[in-house]
């Protein structure tokens, strides 16, 4: 069966072209796919504007939208494991994490299906008019371009699908050329639970290819991207030439802050799942860890000696406790960032090497590295490896701490770990990050919003905020005891 999905249909490239992908663990082809281009992308785009300007999707009541949704979750808990392996295949991250992203997109489609549910029909503004009533309501925007990354694929596809259909929105989802197999099998999902044809288009392909002419169609509405902040800035660039709306989420160098009174078991154990969860491919993973000078020797010795241990496996070792990059060209990347940390004056920890056992020489492995006497103003501090590298740098005041935090372009998310309520709290209002964990790391939920400050991105994906994303807001004035004005004297 062809990959591309347009207007209900699944077709081949316009050119025929196909594309291999591989499982990064080993190297090993997992499937190949059909590569569109720039006709793909502009069928895909007509046929969604076609079902949201002519089809009944973006008119039907919100809560047959939302049965809908919950009808997709079904489907997707009924094939977890089908769709978590292809994941994993595509990904290379073990099994056990796939099947946990699966369960979180479960979520988040029951999440936008039961807001569908809540029945908001908008609001009376007060006019000061007993002759007029002022309505104010939602919309959907109109045809989204969803575009997303290798590292959470399904995850992050999701964050934007759930609530763009929530809204009533028809879009054209373009997944990273390197994991497309999730996107086909939500796809599937989607036409089984019933959505009409042509409100999901699936467009696989390169971001220059196959991405850009969505950014750049005049007929696309929105555009919601994740991904690298370099082609973040191009895609804003590009929206702009027809004053699109923009969600952007470009990652961030995320702060880990230990302060010496805090439970040091748990700020030990979670230091290392914050860096090093996904092999670092996490956009808020804690690559800087910021410790008290008084504690810094003993912790970072304990860090290093524990991620010293840490097991790298393919997806199926049940050993595994991480699993590689996502490509040779990402482990390169992150090899020079190390480098030019080393060049710089760090201290190298732990790490900084490929593995040496031999079952792991066809896949894109990397040590977990620490690298100590950072300064704030070092590459590697500063710019995303999206690797597991962990950048130690020292603080003595709450102030300090607060400005290394913050001293940063981006500003996705962060942990502050103290036993000190109101230091936990003075120290969370000041950093300037999309999500503040106390005592805690990486948790999220469909019903809290995501996303960065400064040059993390823009807008926000989950909660209410994500649904408002994919709405546009419409004043209906209506005037039931219309009179001539005499404006003019006529
Ligand atoms: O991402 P790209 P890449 C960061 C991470 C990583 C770096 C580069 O630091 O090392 O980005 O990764 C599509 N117009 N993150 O190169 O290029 C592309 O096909 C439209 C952080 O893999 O940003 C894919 O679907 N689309 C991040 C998507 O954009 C374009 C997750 C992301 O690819 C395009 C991943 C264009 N001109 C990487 N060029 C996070 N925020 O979590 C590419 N694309």
């Amino acid at each position: 069966m062809p990959d591309l999905h347009i207007g209900g249909r699944w077709v081949g490239s316009d050119k025929g072209d196909r594309r291999e992908i591989v499982c990064p663990a080993d190297g090993t082809p997992v499937v190949t796919v059909d590569e569109g281009g720039p006709a793909d992308a502009a069928a895909a785009v007509l046929a969604a504007r076609q079902a949201f300007d002519h089809g009944p999707w973006p008119r039907l009541p919100a809560a047959e939208r939302g049965a809908l949704l919950l009808r997709v979750a079904e489907i997707l808990e009924r094939d977890r494991f089908e769709i978590a392996r292809a994941e994993s295949m595509d990904t290379g991250k073990r099994a056990v994490e796939s099947e946990y992203d699966v369960a979180d997109v479960v979520s988040v489609f029951r999440y936008y299906g039961g807001l569908c549910m809540s029945g908001d029909q908008g609001r009376v503004a007060d006019n000061g008019r007993d002759d007029v009533v002022s309505h104010v309501v939602q919309e959907p925007v109109g045809v989204c371009a969803l575009i997303t990354p290798w590292n959470y694929p399904l995850l992050q596809t999701s964050w934007k699908v759930a609530p763009a259909l929530a809204a009533g929105n028809a879009f054209v989802l373009k997944p990273s050329e390197l994991t497309p197999s999730t996107a086909i099998l939500l796809m599937r999902s989607l036409i089984e639970a019933g959505l009409p044809d042509g409100v999901a288009n699936l467009v696989l392909g390169a971001g220059p290819t196959a991405g850009a002419p969505l950014v750049e169609h005049p007929a696309v509405d929105l555009v919601s991207f994740t991904g690298g902040l370099v082609t973040g800035r191009a895609v804003m660039a590009a929206a702009a030439g027809t004053v699109k709306k923009i969600a952007l989420e470009l990652g961030g160098k995320n702060p880990n802050i230990v302060f010496p009174d805090a439970d040091l078991e748990a700020a030990l154990d979670m230091a290392l799942t914050a860096v090093f969860l996904h092999s670092g491919q996490v956009c808020s993973a804690g690559t800087r860890l910021l410790v008290h000078r008084d504690l810094r020797e003993p912790f970072v010795a304990e860090l290093a000696e524990r991620a010293d241990r840490i097991r790298l496996g393919g997806p199926f070792d049940p050993d595994a406790e991480t699993g590689p990059l996502i490509s040779a060209g990402h482990l390169a990347k992150v090899e020079a960032y190390v480098a030019a940390g080393l060049a710089e004056g760090a201290t190298l920890r732990c790490g900084g090497r490929r593995p040496g056992d031999p079952g792991l020489r066809d896949g894109f492995y990397y040590r977990p590295t620490i690298l100590d006497d950072c300064m704030s103003g070092m590459r590697v501090v500063q710019e995303e490896s999206f690797g597991p590298v962990l950048t130690v740098e020292t603080f003595v005041t709450e102030a300090e701490a607060v400005e290394l935090a913050n001293d940063s372009i981006y500003g996705l998310a962060g942990a502050v770990w103290t036993r000190d309520a109101d230091l936990a709290r003075r120290v969370a209002d000041r950093l300037r990050l999309g999500t503040v964990w106390i005592n805690d790391y990486h948790p999220y939920v469909p019903q809290a919003e995501w996303g960065g400050f400064k040059q993390s991105g823009v807008g926000r994906e989950l909660g209410p905020a994500g649904l408002a994303e994919y709405q546009e807001t419409k004043h209906i004035w209506q005037n039931t005891r219309p009179r001539p004005q005499r404006w003019f004297g006529g």
